[in-house]
C-alpha cells in the first residue's frame, strides 16, 4: 500500500467510448461491461461501512479486479477513516445506479476509467512524485545484504534515506557529514578503481573523471556532496542531481532521465564488501553513473531513454530498464583494439570491473533488440555482456524511436517540461 500513483489516475481528456457518466467521464465499454477504478472512504465505525459497500459490489455483480486501502485523511471519533481504491468491471447500463448507490454508503466516491497511458511527469516537479522504491535490497528486509545483522548500519542508512523522503524539487541538495568509517569505506573503493581505471575505463569517462578531480574535489580524501556535483554537472551537461531513497522503480527513475535529473543515493556500501554491492549507493552513482553524465554523447543518450519510457507501457518498461542494464550499467565498447568499460555497474565494482574484462564471462556484440529482453543478473557478477563497436555505437535512437506510443513527447528546456503531442 502506499502507492501514491493510485491517486493521480485521472480520465484521458476527450477519450472516447460509449459509456458517459453524469459528471461527464467516459467509459470505454466492451461486451456491455467497463472497468472503472472507484476510490471512496468509509467511516471505522464497527467497519459496517465495509460490508454495506461490498453488498453493492455484489449486487450489482461487480467483478473484483484489485482492491487496496488505507488510512484515510478525514479523522472521525474512533481515528481516521479507512479509503478504499477498487478495480472492478460492471455492467456498463449499471455504471450510474451503481454509484449512486454507493455514495450512500461511503463518502467521497470518486471514479475514473481504467488508465490507458500510465501517468508520468510532465513538469519537473513531479519529479517528486517518482518515488516508488524497490525493496528487494533493503539491509532490513533482504537477509542476504551484509548490512543485514549491523543495527548501526541500518540506523545511520535511514537516517540518510530520510533526507531523500523529504527532499522536495527546488529545496537545496542535502549535504551528509559522513563518518570516519563511511569515508574509510569511500577511500578503499577509491583506491583500487582509480589504479585500473587507466587499463580499464573508456576514454569518455577517464577525461571526465579528470574534470572531476581537477573541478569538483574528487578524490580519496572525501565522499564528494551531491550539491558540488550537482552544480558541476549543471554546468557539462545539463544534468542536475536529486536525493533518491533506494533502488527506484525503473518507471520512475527513467522518467527522472527525461528531464536529465539523476536520482542518487546518498549513503554508503557496508564497511565489509567495498568492491562489489548489488544495489546502488554513493560510490555507484558517484564514480559510476556522474563521470559519464558529464558527456555531452552520454547525457543526450540517457535523456533519450528516459523520453522513450514516458507513458510506455509496463512491457516496454521492463524492455527499456533491461537495456539500460546492458547499456547504462554494463555497457563494453571497443577503442583503439581493446574492450573497455563504460557501465556504470561496471566502473563502481572492483570485483566486477576485472572480472567483466577477463576471459571468464561471454561476450556479444551489442544489438539494441537482443539486449533488450536479454535475461539479467541482479545479485552478483552478469554472465553475459554485450560489446558495441564503438562508444558511439551504444547509442540507440533507433530501438528508442520503436516504443509504440499513441502520442508524442518533445521535452521543453526553456520551462524544464514535457509537451504531449497528440499524433493523429
Ligand atoms: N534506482 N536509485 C536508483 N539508481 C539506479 O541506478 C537505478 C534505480 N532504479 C532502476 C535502475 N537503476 C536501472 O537498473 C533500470 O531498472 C532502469
Ligand atoms: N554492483 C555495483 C557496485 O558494486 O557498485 C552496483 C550496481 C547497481 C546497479
Ligand atoms: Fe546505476
Amino acid at each position: 500500500m502506499g502507492d501514491a500513483r493510485r491517486e493521480r489516475a485521472c480520465a484521458p481528456a476527450g477519450s472516447p467510448g460509449p459509456s458517459r457518466l453524469g459528471d461527464g467521464s467516459v467509459f470505454e465499454e466492451k461486451d456491455g461491461k467497463v472497468t472503472l477504478n472507484v476510490l471512496f472512504a468509509l467511516s471505522g465505525q464497527k467497519n459496517a461501512g465495509f460490508f454495506k459497500a461490498g453488498k453493492i459490489f455484489e449486487t450489482f455483480e461487480a467483478r473484483l479486479l484489485h482492491i487496496e486501502s488505507r488510512p484515510g485523511r478525514k479523522w472521525k471519533n474512533n481515528g481516521p477513516d479507512l479509503e478504499f481504491f477498487m478495480r472492478c468491471e460492471v455492467q456498463s447500463s449499471d455504471l450510474d445506479v451503481f454509484l449512486n448507490t454507493l455514495k450512500r454508503v461511503a463518502d467521497d466516491v470518486r471514479s475514473f476509467p481504467e488508465e490507458k497511458v500510465p501517468w508520468f511527469p510532465k513538469q519537473i516537479k513531479d519529479l517528486d512524485r517518482c518515488n516508488v522504491l524497490i525493496t528487494k535490497f533493503d539491509p532490513d528486509l533482504d537477509h542476504g545484504h551484509p548490512g543485514y545483522n549491523d543495527s548501526e548500519y541500518k540506523k545511520r542508512r535511514a537516517a540518510i534515506v530520510e533526507l531523500a523522503f523529504r527532499y522536495k524539487h527546488g529545496d537545496p541538495l542535502p549535504t551528509v557529514e559522513y563518518t570516519a568509517e563511511e569515508t574509510s569505506t569511500w577511500q578503499q573503493v577509491y583506491q583500487q578503481l582509480r589504479s585500473v581505471y587507466p587499463s580499464t575505463a573508456c576514454r569518455q569517462f577517464l577525461d571526465s573523471l579528470q574534470q572531476l578531480e581537477e573541478e569538483c574535489g574528487y578524490g580519496k580524501e572525501r565522499i564528494p556532496q551531491l550539491r558540488d556535483v550537482s552544480a558541476f554537472l549543471k554546468e557539462k551537461t545539463g544534468f542536475q542531481l536529486r536525493p533518491a531513497a533506494g533502488l527506484l522503480s525503473a518507471r520512475d527513475f527513467l522518467a527522472s532521465l527525461a528531464f536529465r535529473v539523476f536520482q542518487c543515493t546518498q549513503y554508503i556500501r557496508h564497511p565489509s564488501s567495498p568492491m562489489h554491492s548489488p544495489e546502488p549507493d554513493c560510490c555507484h552513482e558517484l564514480l559510476g553513473h556522474i563521470p559519464m553524465l558529464a558527456n555531452k554523447e552520454f547525457a543526450q543518450f540517457s535523456q533519450e531513454i528516459g523520453l522513450a519510457s514516458l507513458g510506455a507501457s509496463d512491457e516496454d518498461i521492463e524492455k527499456l530498464s533491461t537495456l539500460y542494464w546492458f547499456t547504462v550499467e554494463f555497457g563494453l565498447c571497443k577503442q583503439n583494439g581493446a574492450v573497455k568499460a563504460y557501465g556504470a555497474g561496471l566502473l563502481s565494482s572492483y570485483g566486477e570491473l576485472v572480472y567483466a574484462l577477463s576471459n571468464e564471462p561471454e561476450y556479444k556484440p551489442f544489438d539494441p533488440e537482443e539486449a533488450a529482453v536479454q535475461p539479467y543478473q541482479d545479485q552478483t557478477y552478469q554472465p553475459v555482456y554485450f560489446v558495441s563497436e564503438s562508444f558511439e555505437d551504444a547509442k540507440m535512437k533507433r530501438y528508442s524511436a520503436n516504443i509504440q506510443r499513441p502520442f508524442a513527447v518533445r521535452y521543453d528546456p526553456f520551462t524544464c517540461s514535457i509537451e504531449v503531442l497528440d499524433q493523429p
